[in-house]
């Protein structure tokens, strides 16, 4: 076998049973600077426009004004191409199936002082049929723990259960409903500190969260692509949201192997929004 079905296979395993993953330096130097002055000139152009905001003032400082950028891949030809990077197909395809369909990508850029997401399972958010979710985190900033990296539950999305949501006032974290109830304690939690260039594959039953970035200055931008297995419906929509109720939403790309469903068409509904520290409930 060659090395990167060696090392794919390996990820895939650990991600299958641990409920993460994390490939090290899978994107290389330029491709991250790339993304960053992509990521950029978002903030700048279009996420002032979501807001109403005046574009042409597009600066780092800009930047920081927003917690994150959603769907990004429908304003950025590079962000959608990144959708089927070969080191994320690679993975997924062994981790989740030959068939696999993205509906969702995430741009947070989280600069100093901003918080973080309470724990939570993306499968509440983004409902599978058949517990597929999974998400690829690319670090576009080396992620630690001062500046608000992932926290995980290693092994949290073995017993396939959704546990309860509820709001919290905790200022920590963002206005993101909080999984509770669970049977695990805080110690069962680990950081996953990355480099930039290096991404965090994580299952959608997987309790996760990220803490506020506590240092002074710079960002914690991370891109975030969420996936599924083609052979699942996607049965999703936001209650008084743009797209009514439908057991099979296809607003999806597909990044490896045969659309089951192509039949039905593809349709562009999800808009591309800008999630603030507090009024919009986030996605996942
Ligand atoms: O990057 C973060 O701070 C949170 C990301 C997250 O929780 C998610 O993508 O589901």
């Amino acid at each position: 076998m060659d090395q990167t079905a060696e090392r794919a296979d390996r990820l895939a395993a650990q991600y299958r049973e641990e409920g993460y993953c994390v490939a090290e330096g899978a994107l290389r130097p330029d491709e991250i600077t790339a993304l960053i002055d992509e990521a950029m000139r978002l903030c700048r152009e279009e996420a002032a426009k979501l807001t109403g905001g005046d574009a042409a003032r597009g600066d780092a400082h800009d930047m920081g004004r927003f917690l994150a950028i959603h769907f990004p891949h429908k304003l950025s030809a590079l962000m959608r191409e990144t959708l089927a990077h070969p080191r994320i197909v690679e993975v997924l395809t062994r981790g989740i199936g030959p068939n696999v369909k993205c509906m969702q990508s995430m741009l947070f850029i989280k600069n100093a002082g901003k918080p973080g997401q309470a724990w939570h399972q993306d499968e509440d958010f983004i409902p599978t049929r058949d517990r597929s979710l999974g998400a690829a985190w690319i670090a576009l900033d080396d992620a630690t723990i001062d500046n608000g990296c992932l926290w995980v539950i290693p092994g949290s999305q073995r017993p396939g259960i959704l546990w309860p949501l509820r709001q919290h006032q905790n200022p920590e974290y963002d206005s993101a409903p909080e999984s509770y109830d669970y049977p695990y304690r805080d110690e069962d939690a680990i950081p996953v500190e990355v480099c930039a260039g290096s991404i965090v594959f994580f299952h959608g039953h997987l309790l996760h969260k990220s803490l506020r970035n506590r240092r002074t200055s710079g960002f914690r931008r991370a891109l975030v692509n969420h996936y599924m297995s083609a052979e699942s419906l996607l049965p999703w929509w936001r209650p008084n949201g743009p797209i009514p109720p439908t057991q099979d939403l296809r607003d999806i790309i597909m990044v490896a192997g045969h659309d089951p469903y192509a039949y039905k068409g593809i349709v562009d509904v999800n808009r591309p929004y800008v999630r603030r520290e507090s009024a919009t409930p986030a996605m996942s």
